[in-house]
């Protein structure tokens, strides 16, 4: 069902904090920033030196909430106002038949159809009720990103 690890996705209290100690202290590289209003997240894509969209490397992905209401906002309050792995995505080649593959095996997925993700991705997400309380997210990247920098 799954290709590889698309992203791991950190939730932050404070976005220029987290892109500052991730670039200048640990080394990664932005190559994608933007919000997302229907997820509630402005967001950050990080890779290493030499990057590019089409190499098989896993991201990590920045996660600041628009609100306090939003998924990202809910989950650090949870969180005593810290930040922490929020999410494991991993990428898929077709983000439907996973999903229904994984709903044939018992895995509840959140969305009946997918949404919009980074670089104009389809994305699902599995209840992490499910997955042993790992919330995980399914990626189906697509051909032409939107927004890679
Ligand atoms: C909540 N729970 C989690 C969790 N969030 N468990 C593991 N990982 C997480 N991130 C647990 C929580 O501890 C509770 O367990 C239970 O789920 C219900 O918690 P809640 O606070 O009432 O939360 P809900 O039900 O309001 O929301 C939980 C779900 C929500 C999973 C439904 O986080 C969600 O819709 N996530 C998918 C969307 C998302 O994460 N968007 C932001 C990233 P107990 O206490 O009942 O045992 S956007 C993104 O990734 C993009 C754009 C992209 O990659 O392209």
């Amino acid at each position: 069902v799954f290709l590889c690890v698309d992203h791991v996705g950190f939730a932050v209290p404070d976005m220029e904090a987290a892109i500052k100690l991730h670039t200048e202290v640990l080394g990664w590289h932005v190559v994608f920033r933007g919000r997302n209003e229907e997820q509630g997240v402005e967001e950050v894509m990080l890779g290493t030196n030499g990057h590019d969209y089409t190499d098989r490397d896993a991201e990590i992905q920045l996660l600041a909430p628009l609100n306090e209401d939003s998924t990202i906002g809910k989950w650090l309050a949870k969180n005593g106002g810290r930040g922490g792995i929020q999410q494991v995505a991993y990428r898929v080649a077709d983000v439907e038949k996973a999903a229904e593959i994984l709903t044939s095996r018992g895995v509840t997925m959140l969305y009946d159809a997918p949404k919009h993700g980074t670089y104009g991705s389809r994305i699902n997400f599995c209840h992490p009720k499910s997955t042993g309380g790992i919330l995980l997210e399914l990626v189906e990247r697509p051909a032409e990103p939107e927004g890679f920098q």
